[in-house]
């Protein structure tokens, strides 16, 4: 089958820095970052990162490789086999051929130099013992939903920000600013061993905390003791610990930003803090620069949003060879309908149906393409996204081989808003569907 099998679901909350876009927020927490007269600040948020969490629920399963180099991101084909005397045998690194990349891997493959995005042939190369196991997105689902409810039950103020990551306010949770014995922080910790405990029972996983004043630091300091740890920081131990950073740890500095920086001669956190604020404005216009200036001291006002829609919801697939448009029209065919399929259930178990549907199409070359059209009602069903597929489809020159083929769906509105005849009687009044596109 030349399709990977594991198409990866996507759900876009389009919530990059700067941007948030369709969303319906309920927002709590108070803006301000001040500290009290108790040395307490106004707020304090929490960053929750689950560790290395695709791979340690597969441990759940396979407990037998604890402490193991493991990588995920294999085929269905590389799931370990039971033998007759109860053993397994799994699939190894060395193995591996193909386009496949890391999703996650264990802390002792980190060590020998194996990270999630890292080609799998590549990762073979440093670790050609370590076992591959295939994804199992149901799975992590399950895990996820699993952790945060674990969460709420300690702090009910969740802000989800994807399958192993949450904020958390905890301003409000009794006792997190109480002392305990000289230590003015010991509330604070204490809900945080409270949080861990409570995911651990639930899951049997570990997780990282970084609790501070505001997201952009406790997103920072959730790695700062990674696995299994607790970092509590305050204002006061920015220089300290923040400042020395790289400024790629900075949520919001992506890799432009810090290529830009680094050539500008800034290469911490500290230099950013250190730059005059008019000088970071002429080089990254205005509303960047004061962000860079405010970000560097850790100035963040962002409230933790308990509720939000997904942008968009997308599939999307990598072939195992370049796939070409005329001589491989059935297979292309096949591979876009099961797409189109698997996004219309994704529909259905979220509820939601979209009013735009976009493809993305990846030649040999690495040339990105998308197209998207929208319709005139939300639709839900796998023909209905098949058909606008189709539409765009036929924007698109062929002339090279194709190597990633995807389809997502935006414009999203609750399937309950959807009245229900509509979809039927706006197809009535459509020309027929058949050879729409290429394929
Ligand atoms: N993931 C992925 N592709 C990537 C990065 C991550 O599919 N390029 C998946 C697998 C990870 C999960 O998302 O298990 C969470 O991503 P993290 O960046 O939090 O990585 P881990 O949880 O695996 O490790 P860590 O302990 O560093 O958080
Ligand atoms: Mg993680």
């Amino acid at each position: 089958m030349a399709a990977n099998r594991f198409a990866a679901l996507i759900y876009d909350n389009g919530m990059g820095h700067g941007q948030a876009r369709n969303l319906l927020p309920r927002c709590v927490s108070t803006p301000a970052d001040n500290l009290d007269p108790m040395q307490q600040p106004a707020r304090w948020i929490a960053h929750l990162d689950m560790d290395a969490f695709y791979a340690s629920v597969e441990l759940l399963r396979y407990p037998q490789l604890k402490g193991e180099a493991v990588v995920i991101g294999g085929r269905r084909a590389d799931a370990p086999q039971q033998l007759e005397d109860g053993s397994w045998r799994y699939a190894k690194l060395r193995n591996y051929t193909g386009r496949g990349v890391v999703t996650t891997s264990t802390y002792a493959a980190r060590d020998l130099g194996v990270f999630s995005a890292m080609g799998l042939m590549k990762a073979a190369l440093r670790a050609p013992d370590a076992v591959l196991l295939p994804a199992d997105f149901d799975s992590y689902r399950k895990y996820s939903r699993l952790f945060k409810a674990a969460v709420a039950e300690v702090a009910p103020v969740i802000e989800d920000r994807g399958i192993d990551e949450i904020y958390i306010d905890l301003s409000d949770v009794p006792g997190v600013r109480d002392a305990v014995g000289h230590d003015p922080l010991g509330g604070v910790k204490a809900v945080a061993r409270e949080i861990k405990n409570s995911v651990g029972r639930a899951t049997g996983l570990t997780c990282s905390i970084g609790i501070t004043p505001n997201k952009l630091l406790s997103k920072i300091a959730s790695e700062l003791d990674k696995p299994d740890g607790i970092s509590v920081l305050t204002l006061d131990d920015i220089p300290r610990l923040i400042w020395p950073l790289a400024v790629r740890k900075i949520n919001g500095i992506g890799p432009k930003a810090s290529d830009k920086l680094v050539k500008l001669g800034l290469e911490t956190v500290g230099d950013i803090a250190a730059a005059d604020p008019a000088w970071l404005v002429e080089q990254f216009g205005e509303s960047y620069g004061q962000w860079l200036h405010a970000a560097s001291h850790g100035r963040d006002n962002r409230a933790v949003v308990t509720h939000s829609e997904p942008v968009s919801i997308s599939r999307e697939t990598t072939f195992e060879r370049d796939l070409h448009a005329v001589h491989d029209r059935a297979l292309l065919g096949g591979i876009m309908d099961e797409l189109c399929e698997s996004l219309s259930r994704d529909l259905a178990r979220k509820h939601y149906a979209g009013k735009t549907v976009g493809i993305k199409l990846r030649f040999e070359g690495f040339v990105t393409v998308t197209r998207d059209q929208t319709l005139k009602q939300p639709i839900t069903s796998a023909a209905d996204i098949r058909h606008a597929v189709g539409l765009c489809l036929k924007r698109v020159k062929f002339d090279k081989r194709l190597r990633l083929m995807g389809v997502r769906i935006g414009n999203l509105v609750h399937a309950s808003e959807v009245p229900a005849a509509a979809p039927a009687a706006e197809r009535a009044k459509e020309p027929e569907r058949e050879n729409l596109s290429l394929f």
